[in-house]
């Protein structure tokens, strides 16, 4: 049997389920052609949460259920994250628009770059290896893709590579160049590029005329920084940017943006400012060429889950101001910034359920706990972010254990359609078959080769940002930068244990360090890291106190986490 890895990646990994469940890939997936990641190839090894449980006290499915229905009479908030992406996680929502629950809008991940992105080219289409395998020279800008999107890396065999990153990552290493940037100032050296690029005669004046609106203004604004100040700013030579210029000139070039740029307070502004330098450049639109991020998966598809009830944003959610809280495939009180406030809040909510797959922090903190049917035991179906082909994700087994989210939703008493009915109407709504595989219909032709999105049919620069760090904000104390690992999954699987420290510091390797944030203080275990800036500390996503320092905050734009959005000091060690 053949389905597909549920979790939250760019990849989307075809697998093939043979006995006792082992799972492996499936060679004849276009994309990512036979292998997976130490997430899904170890998924049996980890524990599950097996009986409904409340207050500690096992109950049976139809007594927690019963509890479900009447605690939703009362003030609640459905909190869903992003444990498995299959679209029938989304069904539960019927039940909780029904009853008037707050929803949640803009998310901890992508939604402020997304923001930017939709500014400048209405939606975000993804970058798909297909795409990027007819590239000359491949730009990784804050995208990790050997921890992150492994499925890229046969694609870019080859080819010319260039990675703008705080952190000398393993793909850094092997680059023909490395930009080690200072953290959160991506859209100066985006701007700086641009400034050189338009110096250098490399725009390119037909797309720039016919395609795209406010290039002028946008000049103008770029042009109003002095080139030593956005070279101070980004800690980039110029030298070294002349480097990046010759490299790319006349070839065919992608840019894969991840979410490391944009966890700031002006996220929008970044991805909108790489997106402009290369609308500059005229990368949109052409075979091998253009800017991706993270994809709005299901763009074009219809949605049978769609709610009305009132959104508040995620990452600054009251929970303590609801007498419900239903948590879905998500560990908020570990992935959410400014742990203890929001275990503080969790604890002062009136009643909170957790439905997932494992036990974490979230989980200890609820009152009512409901295990999930993992991806094997249920019907589903997913698109993913990084590339165009359609999941399926049909049941394969059977299991004694937890509720399907469909299961969930119908004993709450909510009248459904079978779930072949959802999937159906959900894939046929925008997909065709391309070599016996289902593709996504808004991928039929190169990304924004025939329009962009935005009203004006036409790519809209950028003219403006507002950075509200002064010299001494960005000079005082370490960053805080934090990444994702190969063999964890956000707060899922084998999860990190250290602070990593620049080997300037001169700390040994297990000794502890006290750090604050000015506010909150906590202590880790150090191990030296020789390719961090020393201006850096790098914690990675999942670690058990991740988010203890990052701060109760939101974007400007996109209601979206800004976990990096802040500096600290080392306190005692
Ligand atoms: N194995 C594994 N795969 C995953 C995940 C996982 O936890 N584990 N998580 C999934 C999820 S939820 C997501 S959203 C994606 C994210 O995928 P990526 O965007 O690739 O993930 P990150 O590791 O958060 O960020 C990538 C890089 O951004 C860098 N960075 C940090 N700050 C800055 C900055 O200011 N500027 C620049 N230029 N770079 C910066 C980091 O050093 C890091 O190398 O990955 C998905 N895939
Ligand atoms: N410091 C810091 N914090 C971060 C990040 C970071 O880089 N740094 N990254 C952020 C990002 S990009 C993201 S996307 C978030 C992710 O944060 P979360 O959305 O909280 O994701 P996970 O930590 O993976 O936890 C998901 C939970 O879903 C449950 N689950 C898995 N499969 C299913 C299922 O089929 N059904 C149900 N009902 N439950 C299931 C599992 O029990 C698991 O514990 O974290 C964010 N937090
Ligand atoms: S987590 Fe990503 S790389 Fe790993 S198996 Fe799933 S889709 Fe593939
Ligand atoms: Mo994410």
């Amino acid at each position: 049997m053949t389905t597909t890895c549920p979790l939250d990646c760019f990849d989307g990994c075809s697998v093939k389920v043979g006995d006792n469940l082992k799972l492996s890939g499936d060679k004849s997936h276009p994309i990512t052609q036979g292998f997976l990641c130490p997430n899904l190839n170890n998924f049996h090894k980890f524990e599950r949460i097996t009986k409904p449980r409340l207050n500690g006290k096992e109950i049976s499915l139809k007594e927690a259920i019963e509890i479900i229905k009447k605690e939703s009479k009362k003030r609640t908030l459905f909190f869903k994250g992003s444990g498995n992406l299959g679209i029938m996680q989304n069904i539960t929502k019927l039940f909780f628009d029904k009853h008037g629950a707050d929803f949640t809008t803009g998310s901890l991940c992508d939604s402020a770059g997304d923001y930017g992105i939709e500014e400048g080219r209405g939606v975000s289409l993804a970058l798909s290896p297909n795409e990027v395998s007819k590239s000359d020279v491949v730009i990784f800008w804050g995208r990790n893709p050997l921890a992150t999107n492994s499925h890229m890396l046969p694609f870019i065999k080859g080819k010319q590579i260039v990675v703008i990153d705080p952190y000398k990552t393993d793909l850094a290493k092997k680059a023909d160049l490395h930009l080690q940037l200072k953290p959160r100032s991506d859209i100066y050296l985006a701007m700086l590029m641009s400034r050189m690029a338009y110096m250098d005669r490399m725009e390119d004046e037909e797309f720039i005329e016919k395609r795209t609106e406010n290039f002028e203004e946008f000049l103008d604004f770029i042009n109003s920084h002095p080139m030593v100040f956005l070279e101070s700013r980004c800690d980039v030579d110029m030298i070294k940017i002349d480097k990046f210029l010759s490299l790319i000139k006349g070839k065919k070039v992608s840019i894969l943006v991840g979410v490391g740029v944009q966890k700031y307070s002006f996220g929008h502004s970044v991805l909108r400012a790489i997106d402009s330098f290369g609308a500059m450049i005229g990368i949109f639109g052409k075979e091998g060429c253009g800017v991706g991020y993270l994809g709005e998966s299901s763009l074009g598809f219809k949605n049978p889950f769609l709610t009305k009830s009132n959104k508040v944003p995620l990452p600054t959610v009251d929970f303590s101001k609801y007498e419900f809280v239903f948590i879905q495939g998500a560990n908020p009180a570990r992935q959410m910034p400014c742990s203890l406030k929001v275990r503080e809040k969790l604890k002062n909510a009136g009643f909170v359920a957790y439905f997932g797959l494992y036990e974490n922090e979230t989980s200890k903190l609820a009152n009512l706990v409901i295990p999930a049917k993992n991806f094997l035991e249920k019907d589903d179906l997913k698109l993913t972010y990084g590339h165009e082909y359609v999941g399926f994700m049909p049941k394969i087994s059977d299991s004694e254990i937890g509720i399907s989210e469909y299961e969930l939703t119908k004993m709450l008493g909510i009248e459904l359609k079978s779930e072949k009915d959802y999937i159906d109407e959900v894939v046929s709504s925008n997909s065709f078959l391309r070599d016996g595989w289902h593709i996504s219909k808004s991928y039929e032709s190169t990304p924004y080769k025939d329009k962009f999105y935005t009203q004006s049919g036409k790519f809209e620069f950028f003219d403006d940002f507002d950075d509200d760090w002064d010299e001494e904000r960005i000079n005082e104390g370490f960053y805080l930068l934090s990444a994702k690992k190969n063999n964890s999954l956000n707060s899922q699987f084998c999860t990190d244990k250290y602070l990593y420290v620049p080997t300037s510091l001169g700390l040994n390797d297990g000794s502890k360090v006290v750090l604050s944030n000015g506010v909150y203080e906590c202590e880790y275990i150090v191990k030296n890291d020789e390719n961090l800036r020393e201006d850096c500390f790098l914690l990675y996503s999942g670690h058990k106190d991740a988010n203890i320092l990052t701060p109760f905050e939101i974007s400007q734009e996109g209601n979206c986490a800004i976990f990096n959005e802040v500096k600290c000091k080392i306190i005692s060690s």
